[in-house]
């Protein structure tokens, strides 16, 4: 029986080495690679199950499909190229190709994926959301502290005698994480784990703080005054290697633990026990999470933490770093999306999209194309986006299901897995680089979409997508990487490592910024427009900022990332994914509204309402409700009906959990 050798491409921290089996030309089995050195045979139930029931799903849909009166119509690939090419022609005609709205996203990643990009380079342009509705504000902060991004290996962990877990919980969105930490604590290292939840990586920690949401910037500025005031700090590499020390200094002296206690709800001997612990502690380890940067203020949040690794040196050294993303294979690809052929491309911020959508003029937003997303359920303000779509005169879903997003299109184009097609995956979260066998063939008349952007391109006569296989690609975008020996035949003998990316970034001291130091007072900040120094503003939707909000809207609600299901995939496969969602409420806080165990409840905010089940849990703060995101609207759920559109301090990063909420009972429901 043939066992065929790929790997998983979701948007997640490992793209894990896969093996499936396929019987008949059918897959009958998906095991880990063993082979694979990120994930070593070790994969979640998405990899094992969840892929195998997409792929053979009978709601997938295998055909084009175009939306009429009388409901979903199955057409043929060259009708549905016609119906495209003659609403889009006049369209462009008119208003010009920025009138385009190109909406893509990681749902599955890998090189050929980005070729939906040339069709519009193609075409002369189009407009593309700017920042990012995953990242974008930690981003920016690092940027401005290191002047790029850098990740330490997997394996540098082992080296760290303190590791703390800041806002990220591996349990539920990194399990190959788990068995490292559970040797560096074997080999005598402490782990704390930072998060207004006892998740489930508490299990594992020594310690658990709790913060007020929004809250961690205050609470690593009071760290780093009780760190200095205490003369933990490392002057010598605060000489060497910082910018910005003293102004730094002046900063962190107004954040007493007293007046942090305070905003952030954690008792002074915790913040004190917590600098003594990283400022006596080497060499000691940040892994952060993207949590704790949803919020207006996230981006000095990161940065205030960072500034942390800086004042103790632990920077540069194995065991140490604040890890929250690497770059490495940025820019050392070569660029397949064709940007060279058309300069017109118009940004709109992400976070804002839908009234910028709505808002926009010149040209108005006429056309859609979504790929690899499905903003209706995960872009913030789900009632406003609706209405941005409900602008477009032709929108067009490439997917595997009738999703939220394919029910407000025109058209939806089916398109095929990763299991059905060759590709390269590569991350910014490890430093690996795998390629994708092609298992078994297209289902229906599925086709990737690298085929159907082309196939477009073709049809509407466009120059500028030459006709090239998947492997012609593929050897174009690695050509600049064959100088190191990583080109397509050796990737398909199996995965390969960064060639250049260290274990240990920053070693040599030198970084990427103006100063060639780590920026505590970041030049690149201050000429955006940014405060270069990590100081802490409350933020937007916070009691403490914004207590008449709070008065109708008391709880914090975060909306976090399901340990079973990536995003809003996956939900429409089990009956559990379609029923109502629990919303975790701290038993005092259910008392006070009224609320029981698995009671019907309305969660409800500014912007809107659902209706939820709710689940008593004294592991949540008992100011905070936790909503799991990715559920359908179709399913009767989507939390970001709830959620708002709000523009951060930095990198235009989606600030989804700077939320009040109310929760009460729902009359009239049972249990
Ligand atoms: N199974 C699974 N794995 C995934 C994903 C998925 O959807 N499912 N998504 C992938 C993607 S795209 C991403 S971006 C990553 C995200 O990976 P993580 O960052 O680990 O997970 P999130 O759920 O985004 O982060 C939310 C965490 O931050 C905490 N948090 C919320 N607010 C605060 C705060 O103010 N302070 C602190 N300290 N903590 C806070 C939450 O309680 C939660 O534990 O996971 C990836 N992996
Ligand atoms: N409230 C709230 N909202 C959030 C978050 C949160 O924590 N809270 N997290 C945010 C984060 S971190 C992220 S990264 C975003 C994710 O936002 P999205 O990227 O929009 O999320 P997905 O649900 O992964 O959507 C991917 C879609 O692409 C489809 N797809 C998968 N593979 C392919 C492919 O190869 N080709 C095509 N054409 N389609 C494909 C899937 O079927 C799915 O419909 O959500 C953000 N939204
Ligand atoms: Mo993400």
């Amino acid at each position: 029986m043939p066992k065929i050798r790929t790997a998983c491409p979701m948007d997640c921290y490992s793209h894990c080495g896969l093996v499936a089996q396929v019987e008949d030309g059918k897959i009958i089995q998906i095991d880990g690679d063993v082979n694979h050195p990120l994930n070593k045979g070790l994969i979640c139930q998405k990899g094992r199950v969840k892929h195998l029931q997409r792929i053979y799903s009978p709601q997938r849909i295998t055909t084009p499909l175009r939306k009429t009166s009388a409901g979903w119509q199955s057409i043929s690939w060259s009708a549905a190229y016609d119906i495209i090419a003659e609403k889009l022609t006049p369209l462009v005609k008119l208003y010009g190709p920025t009138t385009i709205l190109h909406h893509d996203n990681c749902g599955s990643e890998g090189i050929l994926k980005s070729l939906s990009r040339r069709f519009f380079s193609a075409l002369g342009g189009c407009t593309r959301p700017q920042g990012s509705i995953c990242w974008g504000s930690g981003y920016q902060a690092q940027v401005y502290d290191f002047g790029r991004l850098q990740l330490h290996s997997w394996e540098d962990v082992l080296n760290s005698r303190l590791i703390i877990l800041w806002g990220r919980d591996p349990a539920s969105t990194n399990i190959h994480m788990l068995s490292l930490l559970q040797q560096a604590k074997k080999q005598g290292a402490k782990i704390i784990v930072i998060n207004p939840v006892e998740v489930a990586s508490c299990r594992l920690a020594d310690w658990h703080i709790a913060p007020r949401p929004g809250s961690d910037g205050a609470l690593a500025l009071a760290v780093a005054n009780e760190i200095i005031k205490n003369d933990w700090i490392n002057q010598d590499y605060i000489d060497k290697h910082v910018f910005g020390y003293p102004a730094y200094r002046e900063l962190v002296a107004q954040y007493p633990a007293e007046k942090v206690s305070a905003i952030t709800g954690i008792p002074v001997e915790q913040i004190c026990t917590l600098a003594r612990e990283y400022g006596t502690t080497s060499p000691a380890s940040i892994f952060f999470g993207y949590g704790l940067q949803r919020y207006t203020n996230g981006g000095q949040t990161v940065r205030a933490i960072d500034a942390l690794a800086a004042i103790t040196g632990n920077i540069g050294i194995p065991g140490g770093g604040a890890n929250y993303a690497g770059g490495h294979w940025k820019g050392m690809l070569a660029d397949i999306t064709g940007s060279e052929l058309s300069p017109e491309v118009r940004r709109l911020p992400w976070p804002t999209l839908a009234e910028a959508m709505l808002k926009a003029n010149d040209p108005p937003i006429k056309a859609i194309f979504v790929t690899r997303s499905n903003p209706l359920t995960q872009l913030p303000d789900t009632s406003r986006v609706k209405e941005a779509f409900s602008q477009s005169e032709l929108t067009v879903v490439v997917d595997f299901f009738l999703n939220d997003t394919a029910q407000m299109a025109d058209l939806v184009l089916p398109c095929t897995t990763f299991l059905e097609g060759e590709d390269v995956v590569y991350s910014s979260w490890n430093h690996y680089m795998t390629y994708q066998h092609q298992v078994v063939s297209p289902v229906g008349q599925c086709r990737s979409d690298h085929h159907i952007f082309a196939g477009l391109a073709q049809h509407m006569g466009l120059p500028g997508f030459p006709n090239l296989s998947d492997s012609q690609w593929l050897e174009q975008a690695l050509a600049p990487l064959a100088q190191y020996g990583v080109t397509l035949d050796k990737l398909k003998e199996g995965p390969v490592r960064h060639p250049l990316a260290p274990d240990v970034p920053w070693h040599d001291g030198n970084f990427a910024t103006p100063s060639g130091k780590f920026e505590l007072y970041s030049q690149l900040a201050e000429a955006d427009g940014v405060n270069p120094l990590p100081d802490y503003v409350e933020p937007a939707e916070s009691p403490l900022r914004n207590p008449g909000l709070a008065q109708n809207y008391p709880l914090h609600l975060i909306t976090v990332h399901h340990p079973d299901y990536l995003h809003s995939q996956f939900w429409n496969l089990s009956d559990a994914g379609q029923s109502r969602q629990p919303v975790y409420l701290h038993p005092d806080t259910a008392a006070v509204y009224g609320i029981e165990d698995n009671a019907p409840v309305i969660v409800a905010t500014s912007r809107g309402q659902i209706t939820c089940q709710a689940k008593l849990s004294p592991k949540v703060r008992p100011d905070t409700a936790l909503l799991y995101e990715g559920h359908w609207l179709s399913h009767g759920n989507g939390v970001n009906l709830l959620t708002g559109q709000y523009r951060p301090d930095m990198g235009l990063g989606t600030p989804y959990y700077d939320c009040l909420c109310r929760v009460t009972p729902k009359a009239g429901l049972k249990k």
